[in-house]
């Protein structure tokens, strides 16, 4: 069997990473060659992305990708969703990317007719939202007309290869897309947006062009070196590589933020689903992502920063065997309650909503991480019930990907308060996806569920049983009544 290298760009909200993989027709190795941070901007317009830093590191990644691997077949990116860049009529950047983050959307999201997006978009309204920024921006006036707008991963590639285009699974996630496979004019033209401004789709698998002349001599390439288009959404990647072997199966890819639910073949834009706040987002050949978005490891990282200012730094695994030992189901929060998705005084916050709904307060820093580890299992189980519901989908395995997949508490808590095994892994489910669906594009692979074995072969997981417990069908229960909207 040949091998065929190629390299994938994976960049996260909090870092990014390089990764050479080498795919046989049954397997891939992969090698990281660069790991970097990904730290926004505080300019005195508001959170950016620090772009410049992000392309300078993913040239420097792809060159040591290059001088260690020799012959590649191509490069492809995958990034956060959401934000976006603004090219000109110039073919100029305009300005550095937002953050989703930023402040100007705050209460924003509330203004818009849900039901009407729902229907259109499948996706709820959310402040992070592509439409939530670019409705903010044109009441600043601050959108230039001839802009066009440009995802972050579609960006990286603009930048590399000069071709501008958005990436279907990108797309999915702005609140501007039919999941039926296009950009939503009605939802365009209600929000005075220009249609000028969303350039052509294109599908994971695609060539987005060549490096531009600049960068071959740059990178000490031989030859032409093409990016080729992925389900550039990171999520839409990790969940690409899910080792599943059937299709009863939901997911949680967990990071900076969780993704929960399973895959369907079609939206569901119902009003119960839209009450449940689940997105429909594409996936990397198609299929829709039927999920609910969460924050997640995001909440510990801020715990973390507010924490380290005291001069000494904490490191993540020491808390969380902490945690492991302090009583569990005490205090329990709403992972996706509006002020956890805001930097500043994280433990703070938490304090203060166990306080605000009558619950033990922890005390100390292994009980506040208990409390984070604790939730996010609780919300777990609850959406994942929610998408096997909702979707009328029977799931008898969940498949636990991405960074949160090391976090041996948060898997074993999640198979209990699911009552179901959980498989967790791999860690680079993301950069995974992003390799194997470029190897199927080139035709090393050949179809979608061959990935999935791939990704299987090549992975290591390790599978939690769940501990049936009273503790745990109370404390589901308590996190339900914490749902509950206020009466
Ligand atoms: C995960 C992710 C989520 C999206 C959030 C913001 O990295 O892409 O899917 O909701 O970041 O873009």
């Amino acid at each position: 069997l040949s091998t065929d290298t190629y390299v994938a760009v994976d960049l996260g909200a909090t870092s990014g990473r390089v990764i050479v993989g080498r795919v046989s027709g049954r397997s891939v190795t992969t090698d990281t060659v660069a790991r970097f941070p990904n730290e926004p901007l505080s300019w005195p317009d508001g959170l950016h992305w620090n772009l410049p830093a992000i392309y300078q590191n993913v040239l420097d990644g792809v060159r040591r990708a290059v001088r260690d691997a020799g012959d590649v077949r191509g490069v492809g990116i995958d990034s956060w969703g959401v934000d976006y860049g603004l090219v000109g009529a110039d073919g100029r950047l305009i300005g550095l990317p937002y953050h989703y983050r930023d402040a100007r959307t705050r209460g924003l999201a509330d203004e818009l007719d849900e039901a009407a997006l729902y229907r259109r978009t499948g996706v709820p309204n959310q402040e992070i939202n592509t439409l939530t920024q670019l409705v903010a921006e044109r009441r600043a006036g601050a959108l230039d007309p001839s802009a066009r707008l440009v995802f972050i991963a579609d960006l990286l590639a603009y930048l590399l290869t000069g071709q501008l285009g958005a990436e279907r699974t990108l797309a999915s996630t702005s609140q501007l897309f039919d999941p039926a496979g296009h950009w939503s004019e009605e939802t365009i033209d209600a929000h005075g947006l220009p249609r000028r401004l969303f350039p052509e789709t294109r599908r994971a698998g695609d060539v987005i062009g060549e490096l531009r002349a600049g960068l071959v001599d740059d990178l000490g390439l031989r030859a032409a070196l093409p990016v080729r288009a992925v389900a550039a959404h990171d999520t839409a990647s990790a969940v690409a590589a899910v080792p599943a072997a059937g299709d009863d199966v939901a997911y949680i890819s967990c990071g900076t933020w969780a993704l929960a639910g399973v895959e369907l073949d079609r939206p569901i834009r119902s009003e119960a689903s839209r009450a449940a706040g689940f997105t429909n987002e594409l996936g990397a050949a198609g299929s829709v992502r039927y999920q609910k978005n969460l924050t997640a490891l995001w909440i510990l990282s801020e715990c973390l920063r507010t924490w380290s200012r005291d001069g000494r730094a904490r490191d993540l695994p020491a808390l969380v065997r902490a945690a492991a030992d302090v009583p569990g189901f005490t205090g329990i929060v709403d992972p996706d309650a509006p002020e956890l998705a805001r930097p500043g005084d994280m433990p703070g916050k938490i304090a203060r909503f166990c306080e605000r709904t009558g619950q033990p307060v922890p005390a100390t820093e292994a009980e506040t991480t208990r409390c984070v580890i604790d939730s996010l299992a609780l919300a777990f189980a609850h959406y994942v019930g929610q998408a096997a519901h909702l979707s009328g989908s029977r799931v008898d395995v969940v498949h636990l990907v991405g960074g949160g997949a090391n976090n041996t508490l948060l898997c074993q808590l999640t198979a209990d308060a699911t009552g179901l095994p959980v498989v967790a892994g791999p860690v680079e489910a993301t950069a995974l996806g992003n390799l194997l669906v470029q190897a199927l594009g080139a035709g090393t692979a050949d179809e979608l569920v061959a990935v999935r074995a791939m990704s299987a072969a090549s992975s290591r997981t390790a599978r939690y049983e769940p501990r049936g417990s009273p503790a745990v069908e109370t404390a589901r229960r308590r996190f339900e009544a914490l749902l509950a909207p206020a009466s």
